[in-house]
């Protein structure tokens, strides 16, 4: 035992804690390390797995690492024997550091696996008999089975999964609490089966009873702004395995065939886009408990579908995961009553009732009332968002379930007369994916904070399963270019690799054979939507981000032919291998210098598509380089000079200007470093000259804009792209957030000065592409970053920026590490107070702008000749202005001066 506090903590399998249903044969395993000893770091691990607790004391081991010598303390594949279906395993880990020290092991985990085979399911796909109920029918119908259950179970697994989206009983109570199951994923070639722990819910030596409700969802209802239903296919059916294992190790399987019994339900009709209708009249009381009688249900009838297609769910679950009470009951000028919950969200109003049985109550869902203060809801298009509810009377709870809104406001018709609406009867559940809330962004100006807000909301609203770029109008699809925009901002706000691994996975199944990539993920719009350089390229800049974010190689390895895929695509257009100057391209799609009448912005687009085809093979060639592949390494890295060459060629005049002027032509060569030199000098002379010129205001669109503050940042302008963002006036960041919104729009001007509206045919409130401004927030303003070359936070690289007109920024973030936080705050006596945080097992390089090593003080002591003296601190050195130490874990105060805004060269993080 050393001398030190080692201790491990946040033990974690593929992301989660304990978790049951997993479906790789390789997961993968990390953990936290906590220690009173600045500069820990881990130096071995070693990790156990067995088939009990028990067995984790002394074996037999189906895994054992011995002590391994190895800082690696995250994402360790396992490399025990084969794993088997529906099977737990017990596991622990222990860990020592440069101190000596050991942590002893830590508390004992679990994972479990799923169902891993097509063969592993002995279910039978089933569907009400459709002589009994049509299968295009809108309601959502009923199945349900009784079955026996042994003296004493031990453990009970359920694995459903459904065509449509289902939800279950078992014995009268809700299994799970998981929303819109099995998620949307490219179900022709990827189906998610989840499943449940129901040991608990399960009466022991007796009858038992089962039911499910299965509705349209993405898989058979309306999808897609053109009203076409049945994308996947017409019939919905559910897939079934309850596995009962008792004491003795005997196991009995309960499965959906043709014993089965089905009915319709409460559910008249459920849509995603359109909301629900329900009559509580026709809930039938103990459908899903045993001793029901089910004489009158109809029988089911087995399909075939494939289960090759199957996969165990990869992504965190949806979930309700917060409960919003209304700000207010409005009465409108047009006479209409209506709940504002105060926030843009995306879910559903969950309402609790006592009203005569009968009664017909509708509710119309909005994102924003209009001019006069009435309901608006031209924007929503054909999407209806309606809920109709008739009462069975007597106190009463609803929410829809098979529907979700995009909302801020709700209008109530049907509330009869003389009864008082009381607004606490209504609650706004917020449903999204339920990623792990990671990160927060705060400084000293209120509305910036408001714009974080409205970011974390917009990234909320539409990271439900899919990364969609609205939640509300007859769309919310998972437009490509959207997500590759966010993608490293929704990085910072919460934990997202296991969703975006997902969603990748569905863009290779949807990628074609050519390596075109769809406009959408998953693909449901017609064999013209494909390949838009930007959108496409979302094949390689999420999986290299989420590489970045999270030091995972899978998403690489996995993605890998994927991205090689997109990047010869590009290459084959045209005759000229080396730009891109064919096909159709969204453009800067929405940037305010587009013509009139045009949504593209006046960017080229060939010089659009040149910069990203550069920008993709790069990082191609940097994922080859990840994953040891020489070859690629060569041939890409080869290929990407000379499409910068031809890029320069093509776009740079002989005297070094850009042949585009235009802000997003300008940012994109410099933030994807396709210039150097004077020619970059010049060009980013040109676009601060640009926005100046626009009295601080950007003209960009979806393809600039998230990149527009870095490019002023990094090439000196920093203060400038603070005061972009401060901007207040139309257009900018700070419009929305002074007109009242709670989300990002995907208009700058969605709602003009005078209170009117943008067109209504593409009209979004809740749309977080402009929200990519997030990513600039966290690493420019409160200078929280990583070393590139250590990714997933192993290396910080904390680099705050106090000379913005700002005065206090903070940004904190939780890592696979543990916690980092990077804040600075002005002092009244014209120095800076910092203060950091980093992990056991990472190490940061700190650059502070304007500081010197005489001056600056460290946890109360000064750096003086021998850094090493102060605990923590590794090394230190000054350099192109800036005081530069080398940090191990600990936490940090710096006092130091700011300097002269001269001596704010750039600074490098080597
Ligand atoms: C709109 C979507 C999306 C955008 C495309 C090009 O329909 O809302 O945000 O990526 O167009």
């Amino acid at each position: 035992m050393g001398t030190t506090t080692l201790q491990i903590k946040h033990i974690r399998c593929e992301y989660r804690d304990n978790p049951i249903g997993i479906g790789s044969r390789k997961p993968r395993f990390g953990w936290q390390l906590a220690s009173d000893a600045p500069g820990t770091l881990q130096t071995a691990y070693r990790i156990q797995a067995a088939e009990s607790p028990e067995a984790l004391e002394d074996g037999p081991y189906v895994w054992d690492t011995g002590r391994l010598e190895s800082d690696q303390s995250v994402l360790v594949e396992y490399e025990g024997n084969e794993l088997q279906a529906a099977r737990r395993y017990w596991y622990r880990v222990r860990a020592w550091d440069n101190y000596g020290g050991d942590s002893g092991w830590g508390d004992a985990q679990f994972w479990e696996m799923g169902l891993l085979a097509p063969e592993d399911w002995e279910a039978a796909w089933i569907t009400p008999d459709p002589s009994a109920i049509a299968p295009e029918s809108e309601e959502a119908f009923l199945l349900r089975r009784e079955f026996e259950v042994g003296p004493a179970p031990k453990r009970a697994i359920l694995f459903a999964t459904s065509l449509g989206i289902y939800e279950l009983e078992l014995n009268g109570r809700r299994v799970g609490d998981w929303q819109y199951t099995p998620g949307w994923t490219s179900y022709r070639r990827r189906l998610q089966a989840q499943a449940y722990d129901v040991t608990a819910q399960l009466t022991s030596g007796g009858p038992n009873s089962i039911g499910a409700t299965l509705a349209n969802g993405w898989y058979s209802g309306d999808l897609g702004w053109g009203g076409a239903r049945n994308h996947y296919g017409a019939v919905r059916a559910l897939l079934l395995q309850l596995r009962i294992e008792y004491a003795d190790g005997s196991v009995e399987t309960v499965v959906s065939d043709a014993n089965w019994r089905a009915s319709a339900g409460p559910v008249r009709m459920a849509e995603i886009y359109h909301g629900e209708t329900y009559d509580a009249r026709l809930e039938q009381e103990g459908w899903s408990r045993p001793g029901f009688e089910d004489a009158a249900w109809s029988p089911v009838a087995t399909i075939d579908h494939p289960k090759s297609i199957l996969v165990m769910q990869e992504n965190e679950p949806a979930r309700v995961t917060e409960q919003l009470k209304p700000l207010a009951l409005l009465a409108t000028p047009g006479g209409e009553t209506v709940l504002d919950m105060g926030q843009n969200m995306v879910g559903r109003l969950h309402m609790r009732l006592n009203l005569p049985a009968g009664t017909e109550l509708t509710f119309t869902h909005a994102e924003v009332l209009d001019q006069e203060g009435n309901l608006y809801i031209a924007n929503l298009r054909k999407a209806k968002q309606q809920v109709r509810y008739t009462c069975k009377g007597g106190e009463e709870e609803y929410e829809s379930r098979f529907s979700f809104q995009g909302f801020r406001y709700v209008k109530i018709e049907g509330w009869p007369t003389g009864v008082p609406l009381d607004a606490e009867r209504f609650t706004g559940h917020v449903v999204h994916t339920d990623m792990a809330p990671a990160g927060s962004f705060e400084c000293s100006h209120p509305l910036l904070n408001k714009l974080q807000s409205n970011i974390v909301w917009g990234q909320r609203g539409n990271f439900l399963d899919v990364p969609t770029d609205c939640p509300q109008r007859d769309e919310r699809l998972g437009w490509t270019g959207d997500a590759q925009v966010f993608v490293r901002t929704a990085a910072f706000n919460y934990g997202v690799a296991p969703f975006f691994a997902k969603w990748l996975r569905d863009l290779k199944a949807d990628q074609r054979a050519d390596g075109g990539v769809p406009f959408v993920v998953p693909h449901i719009l017609d064999d013209k939507s494909f390949s838009s350089a930007a959108w496409g390229d979302a094949a390689v800049i999420c999986p290299w981000t989420v590489y970045q974010c999270y030091g995972d190689k899978r998403v690489l390895e996995e993605q890998y032919e994927s991205m090689r895929g997109w990047i010869d695509y590009i290459r084959a257009q045209g005759d000229n291998e080396l730009l891109w100057n064919t096909g159709f391209h969204f453009g800067d799609w929405l940037g305010l210098d587009a013509k009139e009448g045009s949504y593209v912005g006046a960017t080229p687009t060939d010089l659009i598509a040149t910069c990203f085809y550069a920008y993709s093979t790069r990082l191609f060639a940097k994922a080859a380089e990840v994953l040891g592949r020489e070859e690629d390494v060569r041939t890409y890295g080869a290929l990407y000079e000379r499409i910068v060459e031809a890029f320069l060629r093509e776009f740079i005049t002989p005297g070094g200007r850009l042949a585009a002027h235009t802000q997003t032509g300008h940012v994109l060569p410099l933030m994807f470093e396709l210039v150097d030199g004077p020619v970059r000098e010049r060009l980013a002379r040109t676009l601060a000259s640009y926005v100046e010129e626009q009295k601080h205001h950007l003209t960009t669109g979806f393809v600039g804009t998230p990149y527009l503050c870095h490019v002023l940042t990094d090439n000196g302008y920093h203060e400038l792209a603070v005061k972009l963002v401060q901007q207040e006036e139309y257009p900018s960041w700070l419009y929305s957030v002074n007109q009242g919104a709670t989300t990002i729009w995907e208009h700058w001007d969605g709602l003009k000065p005078d209170g009117s509206f943008w067109s209504e045919d593409m009209n979004s409130f809740n749309h977080y592409a402009y929200g990519a401004v997030g990513d600039w927030l966290y690493r420019a303003v409160a200078g929280l970053d990583m070393v590139e070359s250590e990714p997933g936070y192993k290396r910080l690289l904390f680099r705050p920026r106090p000379d913005s007109g700002l005065e206090y920024a903070m940004a904190a973030y939780e890592s696979a590490y543990g916690t980092i936080r990077s804040e600075w705050r002005l002092q009244p006596d014209g120095t800076v107070q910092y203060e950091f945080e980093i992990p056991a097992n990472a190490t940061a390089v700190v650059l502070l702008r304007g500081a010197t090593s005489q001056s600056a003080v460290v946890n109360g002591g000064t750096l003086s000749q021998d850094g090493a003296q102060l605990p923590g601190v590794q090394r230190f050195t000054e350099e192109n202005g800036a005081l530069r130490l080398e940090l191990g874990s600990g936490r940090y105060r710096v006092k130091a001066g700011l300097g002269s805004a001269a001596s704010h060269a750039a600074v490098s993080a080597s």
